[in-house]
């Protein structure tokens, strides 16, 4: 039997080593899907219920798994539906392979059915490689490609593949002119910044007296470096959300997350420095980075294309964060005197956690969503998988849960869009079977992407070792992320047409998928509702039903403000129903997310 071109495409892909195939089928991809069948599903084809979800998979396979996410779509609509997933993963820097169809080479330019022009659809998203097939010998060279340069570049990379091509006999490239062989794989490679650059930095570091350190998902294969540079620093490191799961937040010095779902420590790090050291990082709030000229800077980047933005850093070192960490370390002065400045730091992370437990301690109408978050943190099993959606659970993800070493978490950082969840922890599941996993999601989010992808949850629960996917869902009834950022920026009422959501019965929605569905009402029922999640003989949905009057207060609203508005909302004293009807009093808008008071340090 011949070899048709997309049988090489499979024999390929499984050379690479790609394990599964996260797509949708359609007849632009009919071809491929015939010799998924003469392979016997391999690589596996993993079914979504939407392109899009087989995007976030695979980024969320990319992010947990440490190798590319290959998706697969048909063209035209199946093509479409991919790209918010391929953005995701563009702007978080996360490998991925997309393979679409086009329509027959014969109908191309002539308005066809299903017919876009996907080369130019892709040409942004994809723009580090995005090529279309047109004769069976320009493979195996663009697949190669496509691979080593999603690698190479940690970007979404992107084959057109006509459905008539799909059906072609393969050949390959011969040893003649115009032609492009191929070999497969690469070596793993390290970058460092010459010894010049690194003597630079050390000057820099030598002479900061309180050094603040930002590290981000750059930083997660240096932990021991990190916390070596931090202690002979005497440091504090806050954590941009895309790396929270770098560091552990067990270490007295680590003062949380960054920016507007930040901790008031991090604020006060970056506000009271004289130096800051950024690992791996491209955290963009600059506002929330020191002021400039107060604060000598040094950058650790691996990508030369992102170094030096944000913030006017001294030296950008363009190196593998451990790698050059290691050949910085021993640069140092290991003399340094007292502890003051990271006593200082400690002790406002010990208050910080104080005060978040209060925050989370506070009854609320009928529960706390800051207490849900509080209340899993600790039952959250060692090797646990954590995902978050965009939303306000972004905030309580930022705040409530501690991350251990060994523990993973990731949401979508840069494109911050609403929908990766759910499909984020189908992809976690397939990286890492036998990890429990679990994702935070609002109701909104759960209504957009993740109830349709429950189904894709129960299809493939038996492939699962350990069976825990819990998906714990925030059941506010509004889009409250958007209805605050509404009446902080604009000090408008909650429009209620576009944020009131309806109020959706997500447990029994599980159930009826034959899964577990828990649904909880009374704060006091919220761990024993976690822990039977977590006890489940497979995927669970367990919701809460959260109040929405609970504002995200952002990190630099003063200590005072954190504990008393939310005291005084939670007890009514700022006229709740009002407040909600027409949006909250000035003093509570000051410190909003946004408000007016945003710069004030
Ligand atoms: C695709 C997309 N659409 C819209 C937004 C804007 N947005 C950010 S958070 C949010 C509300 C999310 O609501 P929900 O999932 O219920 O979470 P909540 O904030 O209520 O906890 C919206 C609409 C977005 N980030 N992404
Ligand atoms: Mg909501």
């Amino acid at each position: 039997m011949s070899t048709k071109v997309s049988d090489h495409i499979l024999e390929r892909l499984r050379a690479w080593g790609v394990e599964q195939v996260f797509g949708y089928p359609g007849d632009g991809i009919n071809g491929l899907l015939a010799a998924w069948g003469r392979a016997e599903d391999r690589p596996r084809f993993i079914q979504s219920r939407h392109e899009e979800m087989s995007a976030f998979e695979a980024v969320g396979y990319a992010k947990f798994g440490g190798r590319i996410g290959v998706c697969a779509a048909t063209s035209g609509p199946g093509a479409i539906h991919l790209l918010n997933g391929l953005y995701d993963a563009k702007l978080d820097h996360v490998p991925v392979l997309a393979i679409v169809g086009q329509t027959n080479r014969t109908a191309m330019g002539g308005s066809y059915q299903q017919e876009v022009d996907l080369h130019t659809l892709y040409k942004d998203v994809a723009s580090d490689f995005v090529e279309t097939v047109t004769v069976p010998e320009q493979l195996p060279n663009v697949l190669d490609r496509a691979i080593r340069t999603a690698y190479a570049r940690r970007s979404p990379t992107a084959l057109i593949i006509p459905a008539d091509v799909q059906e072609l006999d393969y050949s390959p490239p011969t040893h003649e002119f115009k032609m492009v062989p191929s070999s497969l794989g690469m070596s793993d490679y390290t970058a460092t910044p010459t010894d010049e650059a690194l003597r630079r930095a050390a000057d820099v570091l030598n002479e900061g007296d309180k050094v603040a350190i930002l590290v981000g998902q750059g930083a997660a294969g240096a932990v021991a470096e990190v916390q070596e540079i931090a202690e002979l620093l005497g440091a504090g490191v806050a954590k941009a959300l895309l790396g929270k799961d770098a560091l552990s937040d067990e270490l007295p010095y680590v003062t949380g997350p960054i920016g507007l779902l930040g901790s008031r420590p991090s604020y006060e790090l970056m506000r009271d420095c004289d130096t800051l050291l950024t690992i791996g990082s491209s955290f963009p709030y600059t506002q929330f980075m020191p002021d400039f000229g107060k604060a000598r800077g040094v950058q650790i980047d691996i990508d030369p294309h992102m170094i030096g933005m944000r913030f006017p850093y001294e030296v950008n070192l363009v190196g593998d964060a451990r790698a050059t960490l290691a050949r910085l370390i021993p640069l140092l002065r290991s003399d340094r005197g007292g502890r003051e400045w990271q006593d200082t730091v400690c002790a406002n992370v010990k208050r910080w956690h104080e005060t978040m437990e209060r925050r989370a301690g506070l009854s609320a109408d009928p529960i706390n969503p800051e207490y849900v978050a509080r209340a899993l943190d600790p039952l959250l099993p060692d090797n646990a998988i954590l995902t978050s959606d965009s939303g306000s659970v972004a905030n309580w993800y930022a705040r409530h849960i501690t991350m251990r070493p060994g523990m993973r978490g990731s949401l979508s950082g840069t494109l911050a869009t609403m929908g990766p969840g759910v499909p984020y922890a189908i992809g976690a599941k397939f990286a890492h079977p036998d990890r429990p996993v679990f994702a935070l999601v609002g109701d909104g989010a759960m209504q957009m992407n993740g109830l349709a992808e429950m189904i894709t949850a129960a299809k493939y629960r038996d492939r699962w070792s350990d069976p825990r996917l819990v998906v714990g869902v925030w059941n506010n009834r509004d889009l409250n992320q958007v209805t605050w950022e509404m009446r902080a920026m604009q000090g408008a009422p909650s429009f209620l047409p576009s944020q009131e959501i309806p109020d959706v019965q997500y447990a029994a929605f599980a159930r009826s998928l034959g899964l577990t569905g828990i649904r909880v009402e009374k704060p006091e029922e919220v761990e024993a509702g976690w822990r039977a999640a977590l006890e489940a003989d497979g995927p669970a949905v367990i919701e809460f039903l959260t109040d929405p009057a609970v504002p995200p207060i952002p990190p630099h609203a003063t200590w005072e403000q954190m504990e008393a508005t939310a005291a005084s909302i939670l007890k009514g004293d700022a006229d709740r129903g009002s407040m909600i009807r027409q949006g909250l009093k000035a003093k509570v808008q000051e410190f909003l997310p946004g408000g007016k008071d945003k710069d004030k340090r």
